[in-house]
């Protein structure tokens, strides 16, 4: 037969298998019995064998399997299942650091590893319960060169969250559905399909407490949810080994089990305090002056813009590492970046993984330099693996080879080198899955470049150079696959085979590992080149790089966006839930959709609730597609409002949420809170994505409806305040209607019980921010107390030597701020709203002492309290009711 016929044989023939194995058939497999079981401590180990006939599903059954459980902190069990006489895949301990033992005893476990031997089946359990977690009673394990199968039972409609990347509601549905993981381009993020990132953890919720489970494995998977003969979670993967993380999380505080999850795959990187600045994009901008005129008009419009930024569009021909010198000359960008430096604004630009495949250009030496250190992705054949992206043919840059963070680096000090290059202040990075515009079979990139018109040739005219601007990751294959590029146990993966519109999975990286197996690490792992060699440009300095492709753990080192979103109602609200994948339970807080949309045309009245809900993603950006109408904010007057109205509340908020992102860094608690995390026994909860907490205590509440100025949000039983009026609104567990939202607002609500600090007022950029006065806003509980927290740095070092952090805590009548001063704000506690005031109080004392009635205010109507201190923030400070 012909090779390709006989692949396409195959093809349908693991379609099948994949589409048509009953449930029961792989519930009849025998499994394995376990003997041998030695424990010692907080490890248990067990030869498993194979229980009977082989059912070979997808390839032979593994006749034996080793197995070692770990309690490795008291709150955390790991087991791992692996082939007991050969090596396979497991990914590298450079790309994914395994967390550290701490070898605790199963006394002291709240969670605790059950097993029966004949056949062998495993459960965790509460301790303190004895409520069973995850149980593989009834469903056998299958481990197959090419298929694991590991399936639990799990409680009736189950709360589960996670297992990205999807476009999906947060709250998952347990009825048919599957979550494919592997990195795909996945253009207008369609619902239920696999997308850029792979996340393979969840977390479940119970009235009676959170756990988490995470899967330590980077090859294609189908999770399987399913509501048929009870509820189960299956997962189906197609390489490596059976590596779980159970966390036990805690029965009464959801956050606790995040923080468990930051112990595995890692803390977040902090970030710069700019980074929560305004950032203006769009794919598309023509030239020079027409990225300069943004940036006026942005000033124009009195629109504070943080960070401008360019997309491909500024490189010559669309190869990564060149300008334009016709349409983005050198000298013109780097007066651009002067421009917005000596303003306290910064600059952006998008670096693409691909190289341009041009042998015969000496001029190109960013191709040159990566072939002779022999960086590339090489092809089975053992050539350069070629591909198509937007320059034409191109190669990879291969992520595992010696020299690749020297390549990266070193391009990175070349082009945007601060005296005679592109002074960025951040680096943004795509088309990491990696895409590849090749169709499979894929046998002449060259044509098809051709026909596919790569690059793409400009379309407007080149504008004068002169042009006025501002005036205005060793492991060798021990094992031989059988087949890699179209296993046998087809994941539903939307671009059709795994090598579809991506790197043949048969290509093979400097250290032997195949992409079969690696694939889904090639975005984690192009980011932490990426930022290395940010870091190698600004020593000492935090950087941002934002990263459309993710592996578990990648927070630690960059911030993500959610891809290409279109302009819909539909994907506006989908962007919370996608947002709350990430910064709550993936651990990549810094994070956002395109804001107004990336794709289809945006409509005033989207893009105005779109720039009042993007005030409140942790990444703030407006982006959009070449060929969409532009979208900045300054177009419309409304939206122009709608974003100035929110930035104002963003920005006073600033130090809050920095303060937020600092914990983040610290301890892995989320920076934004679905509402069960706050509320968790009130079941109400569970389901909700439209309304989230922005740090612990600002609920945001949107209007999701096209053409609607009402929106009915739930608040639950506890303390609200309208962050505008600051009147008191008592929830009571039900849903209240906002009527009259105009569409230049959004409400938001603080949850009592929180002492916020505020700024004063905004301001065009966060340099000029950090010189506004403080006030501290005391939003009491039910129980009538409030406390909150400050930290400020520079905002900027990555070791800080002065640090302020202070504690805020109102009790009786009397407000506390206390802590350590020792980096200098420069500015003063301007005033303390007490919130929640009936009458007057007779005297105030600031510090001590008695204040002059000048300087008190009360608004009986919103039951407001001000308090004018105006004392320098540089000491500790009291002020008493009486
Ligand atoms: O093939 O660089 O998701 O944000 O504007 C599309 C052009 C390539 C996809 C990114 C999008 C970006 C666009 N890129």
């Amino acid at each position: 037969m012909h090779w390709t016929l006989l692949t396409l044989w195959l093809r349908l023939v693991s379609y099948i298998c994949a589409a048509n194995v009953d449930p029961a058939a792989l519930d009849a497999c025998p499994g394995y019995n376990a003997q041998n079981v030695k424990t010692e401590g907080g490890t248990l180990t067990a030869d498993l064998t194979l229980a009977g006939e082989a059912c070979n599903v997808f390839g032979e059954d593994l006749v034996a399997l080793s197995l070692r459980v770990d309690y490795e902190t008291k709150d955390r069990i790991h087991l791992k299942i692996v082939d007991a006489n050969s090596s396979r895949y497991e990914i590298p301990d450079s790309v994914f650091p395994r967390p550290s033992s701490q070898a605790v005893s199963p006394d002291s476990a709240s969670i605790q590893f059950n097993f029966t031997t004949s056949p062998f089946t495993f459960s965790i359990y509460r301790s303190s319960s004895q409520e069973v977690l995850f149980s593989t009673a009834s469903h056998p394990i299958i481990f197959e060169p090419q298929y694991l199968r590991v399936k639990t039972n799990l409680p009736d409609n189950a709360n589960i969250y996670g297992f990205g990347e999807h476009t999906n509601p947060f709250h998952l549905p347990t009825d048919n559905m599957t979550l494919t993981l592997w990195s795909r381009d996945s253009f207008g993020i369609p619902t239920g399909t696999n997308l850029y990132g792979n996340h393979p953890v969840y977390f479940e919720h119970r009235t009676t407490g959170t756990h988490g489970v995470f899967l330590l494995n980077s090859n294609g998977m189908d999770v399987k949810l399913s509501n048929t003969a009870g509820t189960s979670l299956e997962y189906n993967v197609i390489g490596g080994i059976m590596d779980f993380y159970f966390l036990a999380g805690s029965e009464s505080d959801p956050a606790e089990v995040a923080r468990q999850y930051a112990e595995v795959v890692g803390l977040p990187a902090e970030v710069a305090y700019w980074t929560f600045g305004l950032h203006q994009c769009r794919f598309g901008y023509k030239d020079f002056v027409d990225v300069a005129g943004v940036v006026s008009k942005y000033a124009a419009a009195g629109i504070p813009l943080e960070t401008m930024w360019t997309d491909i569009d500024y490189m010559d021909r669309r190869r990564i590492f060149t300008v334009d010198p016709q349409y983005f000359p050198m000298n013109r960008m780097r007066e651009i970046v002067d421009f917005l430096h000596s303003h306290d604004q910064r600059f952006i630009l998008m670096t693409d993984p691909a190289v341009a495949f041009i042998p015969d250009d000496p001029d190109y030496t960013p191709y040159h330099r990566g072939k002779d250190l022999n960086i590339y992705l090489k092809a089975v054949n053992g050539s350069d693996f070629v591909a198509l992206v937007w320059p034409g043919v191109t190669v990879y840059p291969d992520w595992f080879h010696p020299n690749v963070t020297e390549y990266w680096t070193n391009e990175f000090l070349d082009f945007y080198d601060p005296e005679t290059g592109l002074d960025i202040d951040g680096a943004w990075i795509d088309m990491n899955e990696p895409a590849n515009f090749c169709n499979l079979p894929c046998d002449d990139p060259f044509q098809q470049a051709k026909e596919q018109n790569l690059p793409p040739p400009r379309t407007n005219p080149a504008p004068d150079p002169n042009a006025p601007i501002f005036q205005n990751d060793s492991l060798s294959q021990l094992r031989k696959r059988d087949d890699i590029l179209n296993p046998p146990y087809a994941i539903n993966n939307a671009a059709g085979a795994l090598s579809s519109k991506t790197s043949m999975t048969n290509t093979v990286h400097a250290n032997g590992l195949q992409e079969y197996d690696a694939h889904n690490l090639y975005g984690s792992m192009m980011s932490i080149a990426t930022r290395a060699a940010m870091l190698a440009r600004r020593p000492g300095k935090r950087t941002l790089v934002i990263t459309r492709s993710t592996f578990a753990g990648i927070g630690a080192h960059v911030g993500k966006w959610l891809g290409d979103n279109v302009s819909l109602w539909e994907h506006y609200r989908f962007s919370i839930a996608g947002m709350l994948n990430f910064a709550t339970i993936f651990q990549v807080p810094m994070v956002g959709s395109d804001i107004c949309g990336f794709s289809g045309e945006t409509t005033e009245t989207l893009c105005a609730r779109w720039a009042t809900l993007g005030a409140f993603y942790p990444f703030m950006r407006n982006h959009n597609q070449d060929t969409s109408p532009s979208q900045e904010y300054y177009i419309w007057p409304l939206v122009t409002q709608a974003a100035k109205n929110a930035i104002d509340i963003r920005y006073r908020l600033m130090d809050y949420f920095y303060t937020a992102f600092h914990q983040a860094h610290t301890d892995g608690t989320p920076v934004l809170h679905p509402l069960w995390f706050k509320y968790p026994k009130d079941a109400n909860t569970f389901p909700l994505d439209l309304q989230f907490f922005f740090g612990d205590s600002i609920l945001v509440s949107p209007v999701t409806e096209e053409g609607s100025t009402s929106v009915d949000i739930y608040l639950p039983d506890d303390i609200f305040y309208n962050f505008t009026s600051l009147a008191p609104i008592e929830g009571t567990g039900s849903t209240v209607s906002l009527t009259n939202v105009d569409f230049t607002t959004i409400p938001v609500h603080i949850k009592g019980g929180v002492v916020l600090p505020l700024r004063v007022e905004s301001a065009m950029t966060t340099t000029e921010l950090r010189t506004k006065d403080f006030e501290f806003v005391v939003a009491t509980g039910q129980d009538g107390t409030a406390s909150g927290s400050l930290y400020i740095d520079d905002g900027e070092s990555i070791e800080q030597s002065q640090m302020t952090t202070v504690d805020m805590s109102f009790k009786e009548g009397k407000l506390d701020v206390k802590g350590t001063f020792d980096f200098p704000t420069g500015v003063n506690v301007a005033r303390v709203r007490f919130l929640n005031v009936e009458k007057a109080p007779k005297k105030v004392k600031v510090n001590g002492k008695n204040l002059g009635h000048s300087r008190i205010e009360h608004d009986a109507t919103n039951k407001v309290l001000d308090v004018i201190v105006d004392v320098a923030f540089d000491k500790d400070l009291s002020v008493e009711l009486s």
